[in-house]
């Protein structure tokens, strides 16, 4: 609603005409309305909460934003009820599975092209991969000096997985034009100032990445319909990158000849300084890239933090890693705060762009508290920062070594 509101939060006049206009009366004390006050009959409730584990973490409610703690995360695919959930806009209200289409065009179309979902199922083979969906602003509430936004703590990741089929063989049956560049979404979802013509969000990605083979027009999350939350009926699946990418409730891509100009593509949108700066410090405009392949990073699933052990009992221990567009070639551990630290057995991915889980088992030598420390490192030996990554001012990547807590009584 921002927009209608002045800075001080007060209804701006032209609103406030408009308001006028629509009730065919004034509003008579309109003066002593509170800040960022929208009278009832404006108003629009909230969309019903998404069916979600009790233990997750509601952020925001207009529009839903909710996370998991990382215990929830145990599951080496991701079950609907303990998936995040982050929304720019409001959720379509009703959604027509069965006259769903899918358009592509843009610039770089030979011709546009439409199709309806079981032309989707039907001309295509479909592909299911387990795919890492991470929010970039996954971690901003660890960073300092703090950055505005969504305060997500480390729990606005998944892996699940996802069926559709491959953004290229459809782009493929299109036609692309040879000066194809990027591509961008559009989903059904709207602004939250209830303006059809404003995009909440429409992101999109090189082509390099469009047509890899695990990015997926997908209608299925773990073998069944994807949850509303999650983009109902129609969905793109980019694993690896921002999960912003991933556009829901999707209707259309547009094939660019230049980099995607949509909602939060421009301005400093899921970007960082091209040049490091120091924490605090926000360059302008023209000094930021966009964010591409996510880094490397690892979460604790079990034990959850605050557990409390006997002396002498063995402790076992376990939790995913992933890398962006990379794999994770070790995850370590550290029950010395990083003085000291233990391989532990990892898994191969289920398929590229998938999480992998690892585990250990651990002997601590006496009674009293203890932290534990994951920390992964990827296939190009890069590995996870222990206290802070590099500051940005949107709060993107943080991707520092999660800890959690041990007693030993
Ligand atoms: N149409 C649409 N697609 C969207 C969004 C949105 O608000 N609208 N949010 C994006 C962002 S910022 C993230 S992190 C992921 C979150 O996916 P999830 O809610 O299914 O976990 O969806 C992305 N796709
Ligand atoms: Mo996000």
């Amino acid at each position: 609603m921002n927009h209608l509101f002045d800075r001080r939060g007060f209804l701006q006049r032209s609103a406030l005409a408009t308001m006028t206009t629509l009730l065919g009366t004034d509003i008579v004390f309109a003066d002593r309305m509170p800040a960022n006050y929208l009278p009832v009959v404006f108003g629009t409730e909230p969309d019903p909460m998404p069916a979600k584990h009790k233990d997750m973490l509601v952020l925001n409610n207009k529009p839903w934003n909710v996370e998991a703690v990382p215990h929830l995360l145990d599951d080496a695919v991701t079950p609907a009820d303990k998936m995040f959930i982050r929304n720019n806009g409001l959720m379509p209200e009703s959604v027509d599975a069965a006259n769903w289409t899918l358009t592509i065009n843009g610039e770089s179309v030979k011709a546009p092209k439409t199709y309806s979902l079981a032309d989707l199922k039907k001309k295509f083979k479909p592909y299911t991969y387990q795919l890492v969906l991470e929010c970039a602003g996954n971690g901003r509430a660890n960073y300092y000096p703090k950055t505005a936004g969504n305060q997500w703590a480390d729990g606005a990741v998944s892996c699940a997985e996802w069926t559709g089929v491959r953004l290229k063989d459809i782009l493929a049956d299109v036609g692309l034009k040879d000066d194809a560049v990027y591509i961008g979404y559009y989903g059904r979802d709207l602004h939250l100032s209830l303006d059809p013509k404003q995009s909440p969000i429409s992101r999109g990605v090189p082509m390099r990445k469009a047509l890899e083979d695990e990015t997926l027009i997908a209608w299925a999350m773990n073998g069944q319909d994807i949850p509303m939350a999650h983009g109902y009926p129609l969905r793109l699946v980019i694993g690896g990158w921002p999960a912003s990418v991933s556009g829901k409730w999707l209707h259309t891509i547009s094939v660019r000849n230049k980099v995607h100009d949509g909602t939060k593509m421009t301005g400093k949108s899921y970007k960082v300084p091209i040049n490091p700066v120091e924490p605090g410090y926000d360059p302008p405009e023209s000094e930021f890239k966009i964010i591409e392949s996510m880094p490397v990073k690892s979460l604790i699933t079990f034990p959850k933090t605050g557990a409390t052990v006997p002396v002498g009992q063995a402790i076992s221990l376990r939790g995913h890693a992933w890398a962006g567009d990379r794999a994770v070639r070790e995850v370590q551990v550290s029950v010395d705060f990083g003085a000291t630290w233990q391989k532990t057995s990892l898994k191969a991915p289920k398929n590229r762009l998938a999480w992998q889980q690892w585990s250990t088992e651990i002997r601590l030598p006496q009674k009293g508290y203890y932290e534990i420390w994951a920390r992964a490192v990827d296939d190009a030996g890069v590995a996870q920062p222990m206290v802070m990554p590099q500051w940005n001012p949107e709060g993107y990547c943080n991707n520092a070594c999660h800890r959690i807590a041990v007693k030993l009584v």
